[in-house]
């Protein structure tokens, strides 16, 4: 009996999880399943063939999955973001390693089963970076994939090492076993600038400032900014992310030169964010009160980065740029939102 295969999705309750669910459900020939530890929000559960509530670390619950769906496609959301990660380092670590070893495991054993290669898309972080000093960020200017591979955080270690073992997943799987074993797991790794959603807000991050300002500006509630004005991190608005993921998942083995890209928008300070977000809002109650370590985080990472081979291999473009994601996306939406 042959199935429809269909597109797995993990950490789907997450701020990612969410848009992507809306947009992969306008097409009904790619059912969609997932996974989270917390229920799918009410808006979300009648777009999805099944929810699971469960852990990518329950190793029956994944025999499960694989037994009653043939998957050609993994969105491998579930993490811990960089902030709690340097609160519960270890179980950082058991989520964003652990759990994505399971999850490449996993999809190995799908393509054995069915066949066919599993594309494993993955959502890296500008966290993979490691830039020694402020003088360093500054001079860098836009970092290449294989540049300041040194991260200070947690997360950051995870999520390098996450691309590794996917790699090593694509491309050498079992290279030393008699009888030849063949990798089905396609891996392809996305590292995300900062994320701007303007229906949900993040949490666990610490490029958390941009979208919190935002929203407590749309709010109305007070908001003192972790960061000085001058910190300069790349952000996107969340459907370019969601486009780009899509993109990359769908693209032609033989178009890719590398498994792991950069992607860019916009690059702005906290203070011209802050600038936007007081004209569109100019009730807003913004201060700055400088957290010293989540700052040494943020400038750990890059101020930009070279986005060329995206743009090449796979068509990265992004729809909006800083002046479009606040007028045609963010401050439209998140006004609806609270109003
Ligand atoms: C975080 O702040 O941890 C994330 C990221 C940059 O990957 N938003």
């Amino acid at each position: 009996m042959s199935r429809k295969p269909v597109v797995l999705i993990t950490g789907a309750s997450g701020e990612i999880g969410h848009g992507l669910i809306e947009r992969l459900s306008r097409n009904a020939e790619r059912p969609v399943i997932t996974l989270d530890l917390s229920p799918l929000a009410p808006d979300l559960s009648p777009l999805v063939r099944q929810h699971y509530v469960g852990s990518v670390l329950d190793p029956q619950l994944l025999d499960r999955i694989l037994a009653e769906y043939e998957i050609d496609l993994v969105f491998h959301l579930a993490a811990v973001l960089s902030t709690r990660g340097e609160f519960a380092p270890v179980t950082a670590h058991k989520v964003n390693v652990e759990g994505t070893l399971a999850m490449l495991e996993f999809a190995q054993r799908q393509g054995e089963s069915h066949g066919r290669p599993v594309v494993f898309l993955d959502p890296s972080s500008i966290a993979a970076y490691g830039l020694p000093s402020l003088a360093a960020k500054r001079a860098a200017g836009m970092v290449k994939e294989n540049e300041f591979n040194t991260p200070t955080t947690m997360y950051g270690c995870n999520k390098l090492y996450g691309e590794l073992l996917g790699s090593y997943y694509a491309s050498h799987y079992k290279q030393l076993s008699f009888d030849p074993v063949r990798a089905k797991v396609d891996f392809r790794a996305i590292r995300f600038p900062g994320l701007i959603s303007a229906v949900t807000l993040p949490s666990g991050g610490t490029s958390d400032y941009a979208p919190e300002m935002i929203h407590a500006a749309a709010e109305g509630k007070p908001y003192a900014c972790f960061v000085r004005p001058d910190t300069r991190i790349p952000f996107m608005a969340m459907p370019d992310a969601i486009e780009a993921m899509i993109k990359l998942a769908l693209m032609a083995p033989e178009r890719l030169s590398r498994r792991v890209y950069n992607i860019r928008a916009f690059s702005p300070s906290a203070g011209e964010i802050h600038d936007i977000v007081a004209s569109a809002f100019p009730n807003a109650v913004m201060t700055t009160s400088v957290d010293a370590k989540r700052q040494g985080i943020v400038d750990s990472w890059p101020e930009d980065v070279d986005d060329t081979a995206a743009r090449r291999d796979w068509g990265h473009a992004p729809r909006f740029d800083l002046q479009a994601a606040f007028r045609d996306y963010l401050i439209p939406t998140i006004r609806k939102r609270y109003s």
